[in-house]
C-alpha cells in the first residue's frame, strides 16, 4: 500500500460526458491517478461499498482498469465488479451498478471518438442510480483535482481479468463477471422475445454493425443466439482496440458500409449500428434512414406493443436540440414532454422521479427507465419488437407517424476542430443579438422567440445556464447553435435545423433539400464562414 505525491493538472475538467482526452494526455504521469483519487476523495461511503468498473475495450482500457483496481483497494473499497477482459458497454455498466446496488462505477470510454494510441480515451463516474454524476459532483471532483497532493495506490501485480470469478486484492475482492449475462437477462424481461424470434423465423432479415466496438458480443448473444437472427447478422462484431481504424460513430458518414448494404433490391429489412461504448443507435430500413428524433417519436407512439410499457408511458423527454416530433406524439398521448439540456444526466432525475418512461437525443441516443444511460441495443430491440407487433416495414411505420403527426424535418451540421476563439466569438455575437430578434424577420421568416436555453431541473431544482442559442420561427421552424462538450481538439460548432411539414405532399422531399434555405440562413446569421473560415460543415446528419 503506498501514497504517491503528485501535482495537479489544470485541465481535468470533466465535460458533458466525463473526462475525454487524447490517449497521450491520459498517459502523462499521474493524470488518470489524479482524477481517480479526486473522485474517491469526494465520494462518501467507500468502505463496504461495491464499485463497478469496465469500458469499451479501446486502447488503454486494460491499463487504466488495473490502476483503478489498485487505487480502489488502497482507498478502502470492499468489492469491485469488473467485466471480463475489462469489457462493459455503457448501458450494461449502468445496469450492473443498479443491480448490484453499487456506490457507482467508473466507465472507460471516449464513446464514438476514434481509439488507438493516437486516438481518444475517456473516463466518467456514474452514481448509484446508474447514471452520469451530477454537475455538482463533477465540479467538486474537478475542484479537488486542482489541489490534490497525492494518491493512494497498492503496488500489487496486475490482476488476471480473463477468468470469471473472485480474486482477492488486499482487503478488496475483485469479481470478474460475464459482461453480457445480466444485460441480456434484462432485455429478456423488457421485450416480447418470442414475437421477435417469430419475426426472424418468418424470414425477416437484419444487419447489425457493431463497428468493431463493444456491442459485438452483446449483439451476437442477443440477436443471433437468443433471437435466431441468422449467423452473419452481426458485422464487425469483434471489439478491437482501435475499432479497425474507424470512427465507431453510427451515422450516415461513418457507417457507410451498413448504409450501402441496406440499399437496393435484395437488401435486408432492417439495419442498425451502435457506437464505441454501445449507448448510441442508428436505425435503417431498406433504402430508408430514420432520423433519431423521428425514432424517439415512433417508438413512443408504438411503445404499447412492448411488454415493459403495456401500462402506458408516464412522460417523454428530449434534449433541447432534438426535434419536436416527440412533443407532438406526447400531446397526442396526453402525456408531458420535458425539454432538457444536452447530455443524459438530465434525464436521470426525471427517470428516478418516475416522471418519464422514454427519452432521447438527436445524436443517435434513445433510452428508457430500464437503465440510466442511453442504450443502443435496447433501441434496436424496441424497433424489432414494434416491427414484430405491427407487421409493417420501417418506412411504413415512419410514414404512418408523418401522416398522423406531420413530419418534423431535421438536420444537424457539425463544424469540427475549429479554432476555439472563433467559435467563442461566434456564440458571443449570437447571444448579444438575441434580444432584438423576437418579432423581427430573419431571411423572410418571422421570429417568434429567441433565447439562450436555460433549465431548471423540475426534480432537484438545479439550474443549468447557457445551454445553447435557439431561434424559433412562427411557422414552427427552429435553428439551434451550441458548442460541443465532448470534442478533444479545438471547438466543434453544432447547428441544428428543423422545419415542420404537416402537408403529406412534402413528406418525401429529402431533408437536405427541405432544409437548404434554413441552412443558408443559419450560416449567414451566425457568420460561420467569417468566424471559422469554413464554407461547409464537416458532417451532416
Ligand atoms: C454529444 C451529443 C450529445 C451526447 C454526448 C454524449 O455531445 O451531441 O447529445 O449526449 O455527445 O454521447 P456534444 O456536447 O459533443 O454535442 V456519447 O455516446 O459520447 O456518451
Ligand atoms: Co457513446
Amino acid at each position: 500500500m503506498g501514497f504517491q505525491t503528485t501535482v495537479p493538472f489544470d485541465d481535468q475538467r470533466p465535460g458533458t460526458s466525463g473526462l475525454r482526452k487524447a490517449v497521450s494526455v491520459f498517459r502523462q504521469a499521474n493524470y488518470l491517478e489524479n482524477f481517480i483519487q479526486s473522485a474517491f476523495d469526494r465520494l462518501t461511503g467507500l468502505e463496504g461499498a461495491t464499485l463497478v468498473v469496465g469500458g469499451d475495450g479501446r486502447y488503454y482500457n486494460s491499463a487504466a482498469i488495473q490502476t483503478i483496481l489498485q487505487m480502489a483497494a488502497a482507498n478502502g473499497v470492499s468489492r469491485a465488479v469488473v467485466g471480463r477482459d475489462g469489457i462493459l458497454s455503457t448501458p450494461a455498466a449502468s445496469n450492473l451498478i443498479r443491480k448490484r446496488r453499487a456506490l457507482g462505477g467508473f466507465i472507460l470510454s471516449a464513446s464514438h471518438n476514434p481509439g488507438g494510441p493516437d486516438g481518444d480515451f475517456g473516463i466518467k463516474f456514474n452514481g448509484a442510480n446508474g447514471g452520469p454524476a451530477s454537475e455538482v459532483l463533477t465540479d467538486s471532483i474537478y475542484a479537488r483535482s486542482r489541489e490534490i497532493e497525492g494518491y493512494r495506490i497498492r503496488d500489487g501485480a496486475d490482476i488476471n481479468l480473463s477468468r470469471l470469478g473472485e480474486i482477492g486484492l488486499g482487503p478488496m475482492v475483485v469479481e470478474v463477471v460475464d459482461p453480457v449475462a445480466d444485460y441480456a437477462a434484462l432485455m429478456d424481461e423488457i421485450f416480447d422475445m418470442a414475437a421477435i424470434r417469430a419475426l426472424f423465423a418468418g424470414g425477416f432479415r437484419m444487419v447489425f454493425d457493431a463497428m468493431h466496438a463493444v456491442t459485438g458480443p452483446y449483439a451476437r448473444e442477443i440477436l443471433e443466439n437468443r433471437l435466431g437472427a441468422g449467423p452473419g447478422t452481426v458485422i464487425n462484431g469483434i471489439p478491437l482496440e482501435d475499432f479497425g481504424g474507424h470512427h465507431p460513430d453510427p451515422n450516415l458518414v461513418h457507417a457507410a458500409e451498413l448504409v450501402a448494404m441496406l440499399s437496393g433490391e435484395g437488401a435486408p429489412d432492417f439495419g442498425a449500428a451502435s457506437d464505441g461504448d454501445g449507448d448510441r443507435n442508428m436505425i435503417l430500413g431498406r433504402d430508408f434512414y430514420v432520423s433519431p428524433s423521428d425514432s424517439l417519436a415512433v417508438l413512443a407512439a408504438n411503445a404499447h406493443c412492448v411488454p415493459h410499457f403495456t401500462g402506458g408511458l408516464k412522460g417523454l423527454a428530449r434534449s433541447m436540440p432534438t426535434s419536436q416530433a416527440a412533443d407532438r406524439v406526447a400531446a397526442a398521448l396526453g402525456i408531458p414532454c420535458y425539454e432538457t439540456p444536452t447530455g443524459w444526466k438530465f434525464f436521470g432525475t426525471l427517470l428516478d422521479a418516475g416522471k418519464i418512461s422514454l427519452c432521447g437525443e438527436e445524436s443517435f441516443g434513445t433510452g428508457s427507465d430500464h437503465v440510466r444511460e442511453k442504450d443502443g441495443l435496447w433501441a434496436v430491440l424496441m424497433w424489432l419488437n414494434v416491427l414484430a407487433a405491427r407487421r409493417l416495414s420501417v418506412a411504413e411505420l415512419v410514414r404512418e407517424h408523418w401522416r398522423t403527426c406531420g413530419r418534423t424535418i431535421y438536420g444537424r451540421h457539425d463544424y469540427e476542430g475549429v479554432a476555439t476563439e472563433g467559435a467563442n466569438a461566434l456564440m458571443a455575437e449570437l447571444r448579444a443579438g438575441l434580444a432584438a430578434l423576437p418579432g423581427s424577420g430573419l431571411g423572410g421568416r418571422a421570429v417568434a422567440t429567441a433565447d439562450d436555453f436555460s433549465y431548471t431541473d423540475p426534480v432537484d431544482g438545479s439550474r443549468s445556464e447557457r445551454q445553447g442559442v435557439r431561434i424559433s420561427f412562427a411557422d414552427g421552424a427552429r435553428i439551434v447553435y451550441r458548442l460541443s462538450g465532448t470534442g478533444t481538439s479545438g471547438a466543434t460548432l453544432r447547428v441544428y435545423l428543423e422545419r415542420y411539414q404537416p402537408d403529406p405532399a412534402g413528406h418525401e422531399t429529402a431533408a437536405t433539400e427541405a432544409l437548404a434555405d434554413l441552412a443558408t440562413l443559419a450560416a449567414e446569421h451566425a457568420g460561420i464562414a467569417r468566424h471559422t473560415g469554413r464554407a461547409t460543415p464537416d458532417v451532416v446528419t
